[in-house]
């Protein structure tokens, strides 16, 4: 199968060509896109060196699936570019999500859904996508009602020149461009994306509809407070669950244990909890410090912990390509 990689010399779309090469997606051939400036470039793919090229160029090569991670703007137009040519996009940017009529896709919660009619796809943000796998199989036992969550999230989510941020200000280095209105290095800052008029950031509201629109449920009341921190491994989440009906501390973790693309780190007595140290590199998401909140009824208390360039995008992605082609789709 012919697969374009839109966003190919991008953060993600670099942990897309590991993921695809990790996975051993079915390629025949790699088609890699990115904007003007860095067309004939090369990129590694399997051991092979790839050019970069133009958008036109790729959808004249009629791969069977474009993966997008290259903003939304670029998105916006590209995609339908792509989709009348009667090309897949699994679209990583928030430009599609919450379009009625493109499908939001986590394939443990709703792949099922999606049809050969669906040409364009939409990938969550990273910290729903972590989220919605631990609440789901929750929800499905004992229907939550109210989810407070903080995050605690990774500089690879803002690009790679967040990463260079980072790196510098440890140095002392004051050349590179700021991508952040402060420090970021010992720091910690209350702001993802831009503030909107009701005094929450867009990544915030992100969180509140996209876990709305995947679980199926506009009854599940979200509320979060998104933070950026001087970590690169992966985004981290401290969730507060209130369901409908009482549960057994056991059960829970039985249910999580079972979860598919969760894996449970929980033995505090040997210090053993997802961190985004040991999440970094890795497919899964990781939830731990499974508790009981003493404060109220119905209510538990966990960690989670993924990834956020890989389940919480790449990874995501290149399972919802799988999905298609397992499933004759494409
Ligand atoms: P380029 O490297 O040529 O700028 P990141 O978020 O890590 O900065 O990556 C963004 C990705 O999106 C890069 O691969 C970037 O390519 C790509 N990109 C940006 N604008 C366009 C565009 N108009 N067409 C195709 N790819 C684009
Ligand atoms: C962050 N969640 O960590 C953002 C990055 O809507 O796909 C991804 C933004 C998105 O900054």
């Amino acid at each position: 199968m012919k697969v374009a990689v839109v966003g190919a010399t991008g953060l993600v779309g670099g942990e897309m060509l590991k993921v695809l090469e990790e996975r051993n997606f079915p390629i025949t051939e790699l088609i890699p896109v990115a904007s003007e400036r860095s067309v004939g470039k090369k990129v590694t793919f399997k051991g092979q060196e790839y050019t970069v090229v133009s958008f036109e160029d790729a959808i004249a090569a009629k791969p069977a699936i474009a993966i997008f991670s290259a903003g939304g703007s670029t998105s916006l137009e590209l995609a339908p570019k792509f989709a009348e040519a009667g090309i897949f996009v699994i679209d990583n940017s928030s430009a599609w999500r919450m379009d009625p009529t493109k499908k939001l896709v986590v394939p443990e919660i709703n792949a099922h859904t999606l049809t050969k009619e669906d040409k364009i796809i939409a990938n969550p943000n990273c910290s729903t996508i972590q989220m919605v796998v631990v609440l789901n199989p929750l929800h499905q036992q004992y229907k939550i009602k109210r989810v407070v969550v903080s995050t605690y999230q990774s500089v690879t989510g803002t690009g790679k020149a967040a990463v260079d941020q980072l790196f510098a200000e440890r140095k002392g280095d004051d050349s590179v461009k700021k991508v952040y209105p402060h420090p970021i290095d010992l720091n910690v800052l209350p702001h993802i994306d831009v503030f909107l008029d009701n005094g929450y950031t867009k990544e915030e509201m992100k969180m509140v509809n996209e876990t709305k629109k995947i679980m199926g449920d506009d009854s599940i009341a979200v509320t979060a407070t998104t933070v950026r921190i001087p970590t690169i491994g992966g985004h981290s989440e401290a969730v507060n669950i209130e369901f409908e009906n009482d549960f057994d501390l056991e059960e829970v973790r039985a249910i999580l244990e079972k979860a598919p693309g969760v894996v449970v780190q929980d033995d505090p007595k040997n210090q053993i909890y997802p961190m985004p140290l040991t999440a970094h590199g890795k497919d899964d998401t990781f939830v731990g410090r499974i508790r009981r909140d003493e404060s109220q009824p119905n209510t538990l208390n966990l960690w989670i912990v993924a990834d956020n360039l890989r389940k919480g995008a790449a990874t995501n992605a290149v399972q919802i390509a799988e999905y298609l082609n397992t499933n004759e789709l494409v």
